[in-house]
């Protein structure tokens, strides 16, 4: 599968600073900074820097420097978060998996009791 990025899209344009968030955690590799529409009491997006329009084209195209860099990003927002008791990661993918924003990132949900995804 060939995959495209868009560079205009609203979090590449918070990675280049044009637009503020309210940034939790930052390295070399991620960025993440909170939902502004939360769905839990904890709800924060993870981001990889380079640009990687879903999942599955971090998966195919990202170094596995830059893979392992975002993995541990991802764990320690959720240390800083103290979701020790538990989270949820999701990643919506394209237009079928709900995916508004073409920028790979993963949603980290948690300070509540979530229960069962499908119920
Ligand atoms: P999705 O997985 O692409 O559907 O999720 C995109 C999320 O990005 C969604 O939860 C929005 O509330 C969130 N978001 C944001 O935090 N800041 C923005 O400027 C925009 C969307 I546009």
């Amino acid at each position: 599968m060939a995959f495209d990025y868009d560079p205009g899209n609203v979090f590449a344009r918070i990675l280049r600073g044009e637009i503020p968030a309210k940034t939790v955690f930052e390295n070399e590799h991620a960025l993440a900074f909170h939902d502004v529409r939360p769905q839990a009491p904890v709800h924060v997006l993870v981001i990889p820097k380079g640009p990687y329009a879903s999942l599955d084209h971090f998966a195919a195209e990202a170094t596995a420097v830059e893979q392992a860099g975002f993995l541990a990003a991802v764990a320690e927002v959720c240390r800083m978060e103290g979701l020790e008791p538990g989270f949820r990661a999701i990643a919506n993918t394209r237009e079928a998996g709900g995916q508004e924003v073409p920028h790979f990132h993963i949603h980290i949900l948690g300070g509540r009791p979530l229960g069962p995804m499908l119920s």
